[in-house]
């Protein structure tokens, strides 16, 4: 795991995931008060009823006592006032979204995490993977689906956890109050490589952001050296683009991450390597051996280690 990045629910980084540890701390010290006092009552009940004579009437009375009290009258105090404070405290779960929010489109695929933004100043829409970048301060509005099975998305740090369910839409708000690379993962089994779908959110400075959406909202610009000219064409002429694109360069697919602006994100396979050359020549060469079951092919037996270096290089140079 990135030790830069926390993935803690223990340790809110935002205003949402600050009011569900409020909210889990009062369910928990009262449910730890309430098994007390309980434990209390049921030891102080036992030594008196060994130094006590049988009574009927006595004994009904504490009954009633027990049934009513214990039984309707503590409860019905207790849940309608975690009723009334989880109400008054539940994160906004909005069909619409706040009009100050950011919308993110985030699908999940077995085993990676497609993100959709638009970008407001040019219009344009444009996709990326495994890492959502947001800007601190401000309501992301996510937008929640899936390609194929049930996943379930959850940034302890930032917010609550929602499904992602197929042919359905849902939603969730996250909100990041200070900047920082938060981890999270996908939290319903989705298949062999489940525990490897990981993603990191990257909470920047508002300006920062802008920024980098300006320029992630760009097609990739031409190579400028033989070298990435030549990885370029490897690319191209190797059917990478039958499932991935490179705006600019190839036509749009769906079927694997945008690989447009790859050079930029922190990792590389939904969270398993920090994002390298290297690391991108062995993921290229052998996906199957360092995630067995992704749905790509192991391009080591096709493709000379010159040419593999080369399209890594050419991928990893464009942030
Ligand atoms: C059959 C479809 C398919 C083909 C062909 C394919 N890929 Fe992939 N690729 C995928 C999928 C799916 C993933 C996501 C795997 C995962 O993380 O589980 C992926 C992941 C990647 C990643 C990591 C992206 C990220 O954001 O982590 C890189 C880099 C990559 N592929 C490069 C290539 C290159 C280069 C080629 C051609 C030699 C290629 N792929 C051919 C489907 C494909
Ligand atoms: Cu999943």
């Amino acid at each position: 795991m990135d030790p830069a990045a926390h993935q803690s629910a223990l340790h809110p980084a935002g205003p949402i995931a600050d009011t569900l540890l409020g909210l889990t701390g009062w369910l928990t010290w009262g449910a730890v008060l309430i098994f007390l006092g309980v434990m209390a009552l049921l030891a102080w009940a036992m030594r008196r009823r060994a130094a006590r004579e049988p009574n009927e009437a006595r004994d009904r009375s504490h009954a009633r006592w027990l049934l009513f009290g214990g039984g309707v009258l503590f409860p019905v105090v207790v849940l309608s006032a975690l009723f009334v404070y989880s109400i008054r405290n539940a994160p906004p779960w909005r069909e619409i979204p706040p009009s100050d929010a950011l919308v993110i489109g985030v699908t999940g695929h077995m085993w990676w995490w497609d993100v959709r933004y638009r970008d407001p100043a040019s219009g344009r829409e444009f996709s990326t993977a495994n890492e959502i970048r947001i800007p601190t301060g401000r309501p992301i509005y996510l937008g929640l689906s899936s390609g194929d099975v049930i996943h379930s998305f959850w940034v302890p740090a930032l917010g609550g956890k929602m499904d992602m369910l197929p042919g359905r839409m849902q939603h969730l708000l996250l909100q990041a109050a200070t900047p920082g690379v938060y981890r999270g993962q996908c939290a319903e089994f989705c298949g062999e490589q489940h525990a490897r779908m990981a993603l990191h959110v990257v909470a920047m400075p508002p300006d920062e952001f802008d920024r980098w959406l300006a320029a992630q909202a760009l097609p990739a610009p031409p190579p400028a050296t033989a070298e990435l000219v030549r990885g370029r064409d490897a690319f191209v002429a190797n059917r990478c683009g039958a499932c991935h694109t490179v705006r600019g360069v190839t036509e749009e697919s769906r079927l694997g991450p945008d690989l447009t602006h790859l050079g930029g994100r922190l990792h590389l396979g939904a969270g398993q390597l920090p994002m390298s050359v290297q690391a991108l020549t062995e993921w290229i060469g052998s996906v199957q051996r360092i995630k067995p079951g992704a749905r790509m092919p192991s391009s080591e037996h096709r493709l000379d280690p010159q040419t593999l270096n080369s399209i890594a290089l050419w991928l990893a140079h464009r942030p």
